[in-house]
């Protein structure tokens, strides 16, 4: 096996116009490697923390020159001549010199650039597709094979709120979910589909076009409800059946309009008290076909997730972004409580691959969902679209079909299916 040469790393800017993370890794035999890390915009309080320049001078402030320099001075030369198939080693390591328990000191996008370029450097030299040695790895670390059969369902979001729109939504994300009896490339192909059908309906009634951060139309609407309304009119164009075909799935990243104890959203004329919000999302679930329920309440509420849990059907998936922080602690206490059923994957929320390894680990021990995704600030890396195949999540969540930073995943999956599943 072939040592490293060399890791240099730089800013690079993201789909968000703020700085981001990029580095190179060079082995002695020639082999280069590039990866870059995404960026969060609803970032939960629970995930392990970037680190940011803080220099008003320079990006407002979200300069990454800092977390270019741990690599630079520190961390790169103290890897030279290290095996890249060590990844458990190296992040460990890793964990280690950051010595927090939310990587505060180096930071997750510093550890998680790294570990990304060690997996990519590892494949590389023995020749793997990515995603096969993510298998893999997966596979070595804990003696569980991980059958690679499909493409993870694509959730599309086709409409978006909250913190990623400068529209009027409360919910953050509005998506599309093909029947998994579709293959992936048939479902991308209905997705771009339903996109430009939703595009003309927009048009017709006259209300804005443009895109938010994650590639989806975020239109000025009375209500959430009309957004759940006009994706539904979208759906009869296409002449699909929801319910059947296709299904809604939400990220309500709760969070963000709950103060004092309440829900404050346009469909209710008041602050709503959360068991009434409970029996608002419980409406929206059976009306719409809801599938996938994201971050439906706070990231603090337990209790009323229990309840949310017990009140939705058994069939949906309930999903915890910022309530699980892809962290196992937090995970195994929803396991515990029966918080919910489904747990969003997102490598920079721990800050290596080793740890989301292990978190999707202790997920499938417990028979959880997960569902493998992007963050709201993107580059045309592709990495997260083969970690998604290698550990065959449920679902894989990557924004609209549209903006080079969501597209560069769902074109890398189309590829996979084509070329090397040959489905
Ligand atoms: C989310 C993510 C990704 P952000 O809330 O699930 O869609 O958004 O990356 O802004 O946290
Ligand atoms: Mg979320």
């Amino acid at each position: 096996m072939s040592k490293i040469k060399k890791i240099i790393a730089y800013e690079v800017i993201d789909s968000r116009s703020f700085p981001t993370l990029e580095g190179r890794l060079t082995l002695d035999n020639g082999i280069e490697v590039v990866s870059s890390v995404p960026s969060g915009t609803s970032i939960g309080k629970y995930e392990a923390v970037e680190l940011r320049d803080g220099d008003d001078n320079r990006f407002s402030g979200q300069g990454v020159t800092r977390a270019a320099g741990f690599i630079n001075d520190l961390i790169g030369p103290k890897l030279i001549n290290v095996s890249p198939s060590k990844q458990i080693d190296i992040d460990n390591w890793l964990i280690k010199a950051d010595g927090t328990n939310n990587k505060s000191r180096l930071g997750a996008n510093t550890t998680l650039l790294i570990s990304e370029l060690v997996t990519k450097a590892a494949a590389k030299e023995k020749q793997l597709p990515l995603f096969r040695y993510i298998n893999e790895l997966y596979h070595s670390t804990y003696r569980e094979e991980i059958t690679i059969e499909r493409i993870p369902s694509p959730l599309f979001n086709l409409i978006n709120g909250g913190k990623h729109g400068s529209n009027n939504l409360d919910i953050q994300e509005f998506w599309v979910i093909l029947s998994s009896n579709y293959s992936f490339g048939k479902a991308y192909q209905m997705g771009v589909e339903l996109f430009h059908e939703l595009k003309e309906i927009l048009n017709s009634r006259e209300v804005s076009t443009t895109v938010g951060d994650e590639g989806g139309f975020s239109p000025s609407l009375v209500a959430n409800i009309d957004a759940l309304e006009i994706l539904s009119e979208a759906i009869i164009g296409r002449r699909l059946k929801l319910g059947l075909d296709i299904f809604l799935g939400l990220d309500v990243a709760a969070n963000y309009f709950f103060h004092n104890d309440r829900y404050q959203v346009r469909d209710i004329p008041h602050p709503a008290k959360p068991s009434e919000f409970i029996e608002f999302l419980n409406t929206l679930v059976q009306k719409y076909s809801i599938l996938v329920l994201e971050d439906g309440l706070n990231e603090d509420s337990w209790d009323d997730w229990v309840k949310l849990s017990n009140r939705v059907s058994k069939e949906i998936y309930l999903a915890g972004d910022d309530l699980l922080a892809t962290n196992k602690e937090k995970l195994t206490k929803a396991i515990k409580m029966h918080a919910c059923n489904t747990i969003i994957i997102k490598p920079n929320q721990i800050g290596t691959i080793s740890e989301t390894l292990s978190v999707i680990n202790l997920a499938r021990k417990n028979k959880f969902n997960y569902i493998v995704a992007h963050r709201s600030g993107e580059t045309n890396d592709s990495f997260i679209a083969d970690f998604a195949v290698g550990v065959q999540s449920d679902f894989i969540k990557f924004g609209a079909p549209c903006r080079g930073e969501r597209v560069a995943k769902y074109n890398r999956l189309w590829q996979i299916e084509r070329e090397e599943l040959k489905i």
